[in-house]
């Protein structure tokens, strides 16, 4: 609630980012911690928390952990695990033994009873044939964890330490790489909610808005509480950080968003940068594209490519597709997102030339852009295509005819899709939301009369264009056996097209 008065708030990012971990959204927890570290690249901790993420919950981004634990060791040269987990990468996933030994050796000097590092150590000396230091190291080990003195550790690191023979491959016998612990992921959670509440009470320049955050946080507060006594109660000693929703992060993968240039596009492209996705970013506006490209690369660093072309022009996609070298070929996700609705007028009124625009890019647009990259997908068995549907694709409103009938096709053509390309492994899915603010939709609609734009979203709260991204990025990040079909999804205080409750957005409400 606090983000919503207050979206730049880098300390509610970071508490929301802890909250979302101990609920193992671990996409949400994410992507608060990196916008924490947007906000403040210097925020303690931020790349620690978000290096363990990315490192334990999303596959295959081995790389961008080690990136963050080695910038979370330059901001706290003190965090001991930071360095073990950084020694650990460098030791399994890098083939880099003596940087690891380096950074076990940091992690024994800073934290001399951690529980994992000298063992570690142990074994990797013995892997490098060097059985002084791997016996040392054990007889360390052992001191601080007497556990993992067996038989068998004892032959390869006493004995065999004496002999010249070719160093054994030892198997650690407790997992090599440990979680938080609950206590230090519920105290770092309980340090922050009192920073936070410091910080929110002390601010006496906050307004009216912000007194009903309080008001709206405190509840949150007493659920955080519950969920660490819940913590507590069931795992006295570990968090394991397994998923029970697995919403992995895949790198690597491609996906295509049309209409990425505004609105439920470009906040769909935003998420999936933020993931680690590789982008290809479309629309007609070079200069957004280029703008877009710009900030995903230097936020994420994400691989953006962009291209400029009008949907309705087959001859353009076919193009685009033909200039794909090679590595951007495998397209994984398409979001058929490009659409508009042009004008708002009785049938007996309409322009044709409005009706030509919506029919051409709503349905032409999008069957061209499967067209052209369905085939790829079918030749890969592997894919997903999700159409940005619309409430208007399942009823129809007065003056709005042509616009739903387009919308309506959508809903047909998923239908379609799903029916011929089920069989080729390849998933089909739509969102269908109602009024989204935070695009320039009721903008283009009305020929950028701004008045009449505004007047749509008025007085409630509608859809954000963030939270249709989010509803994408839930289908995409299902596993593969999951394919959902529809979404349908509205802001609470609409009910149909013209069934909206005017009567304040939850803020103004408390205003009056
Ligand atoms: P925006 O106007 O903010 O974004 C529309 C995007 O589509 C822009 O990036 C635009 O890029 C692109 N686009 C439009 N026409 C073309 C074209 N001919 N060729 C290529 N790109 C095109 O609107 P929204 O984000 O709201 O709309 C996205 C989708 O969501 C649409 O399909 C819309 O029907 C649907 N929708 C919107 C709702 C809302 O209330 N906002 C509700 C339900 C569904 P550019 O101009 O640079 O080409
Ligand atoms: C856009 C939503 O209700 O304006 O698809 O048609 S609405």
């Amino acid at each position: 609630m606090l983000l919503q008065y207050h979206p730049n708030h880098q300390d509610a990012h970071f508490l929301q980012g802890e909250l979302s971990e101990i609920k193992e959204n671990f996409i949400e927890a994410s992507y608060h911690f990196r916008k924490t570290i947007d906000l403040n690249p210097t925020y303690p901790n931020a790349h620690y928390r978000l290096a363990n993420i990315v490192l334990y919950q999303f596959e295959d981004e081995t790389p961008q952990a080690s990136e963050l634990f080695e910038k979370a060791i330059e901001l706290d040269p003190s965090n001991a695990d930071a360095h073990y987990q950084y020694a650990v990468l460098q030791d399994e996933y890098f083939n880099q033994p003596t940087k690891a030994i380096e950074y076990y050796r940091e992690t024994i000097e800073l934290q001399p009873d951690h529980p994992y590092a000298a063992y570690d150590l142990a074994v990797l000396y013995q892997r490098m044939g060097m059985p002084e230091e791997a016996k040392a190291a054990y007889e360390l080990a052992k001191k601080i964890n007497p556990a993992v003195q067996t038989p068998q550790n004892d032959a390869i690191f006493v004995i065999k330490s004496n002999q010249e023979e070719t160093p054994l491959v030892v198997q650690a016998p407790a997992p090599a790489i440990p979680a938080a612990t609950s206590n230090e992921l519920i105290s770092a959670l309980q340090e922050d909610i009192r920073r936070l509440e410091e910080l929110i009470i002390s601010n006496q320049t906050m307004l009216l808005a912000t007194q009903q955050t309080m008001v709206n946080f405190l509840p949150h507060h007493a659920e955080t509480n519950h969920l660490i006594e819940e913590v507590k109660e069931e795992q006295p000693e570990f968090i394991e950080p397994t998923s029970a929703v697995e919403t992995p992060k895949v790198p690597g993968k491609i996906v295509v968003i049309t209409g990425a240039t505004a609105g439920i596009g470009k906040a769909t492209a935003d998420l999936f940068a933020a993931n680690g996705y590789r982008l290809i970013l479309t629309g007609r506006r070079s200069e957004r594209l280029e703008d877009v490209k710009a900030e995903y690369e230097s936020k994420y660093q994400a691989e953006v490519l962009i291209k400029t072309f009008d949907v309705r022009d087959p001859f353009s996609i076919d193009e685009m597709m033909n200039s794909l070298e090679e590595n951007w070929q495998d397209i994984d996700i398409l979001v058929n997102n490009a659409g508009l609705a042009k004008g708002l007028e009785p049938i007996h009124e309409g322009k044709l030339e409005d009706w030509e625009t919506m029919i051409d890019t709503n349905i032409k647009g999008l069957l061209y852009m499967t067209r052209a990259v369905a085939p790829y997908m079918v030749k890969r068995r592997k894919g997903h295509i999700i159409n940005i549907s619309s409430t208007s694709g399942k009823e129809v409103y007065p003056n709005g005819a042509v616009y739903c009938a387009t919308k309506t096709a959508v809903e047909a053509l998923t239908k379609g899709m799903r029916l011929d390309l089920f069989k080729h492994n390849i998933r089909v899915s739509q969102v269908a939301p109602g009024a989204v603010e935070e695009t320039e939709f009721s903008l283009v609609r009305f020929e950028g009369n701004t008045e009449r734009a505004a007047q749509v979203y008025e007085n409630f709260q509608p859809l954000r264009a963030s939270d249709v991204a989010e509803t994408i990025y839930y289908i995409a990040t299902r596993p593969d056996h999951v394919n959902i079909q529809d979404v349908l999804m509205l802001s609470t205080q609409q009910a149909s097209f013209n069934l909206i409750d005017r009567s304040g957005r939850p803020e103004q409400l408390v205003a009056t």
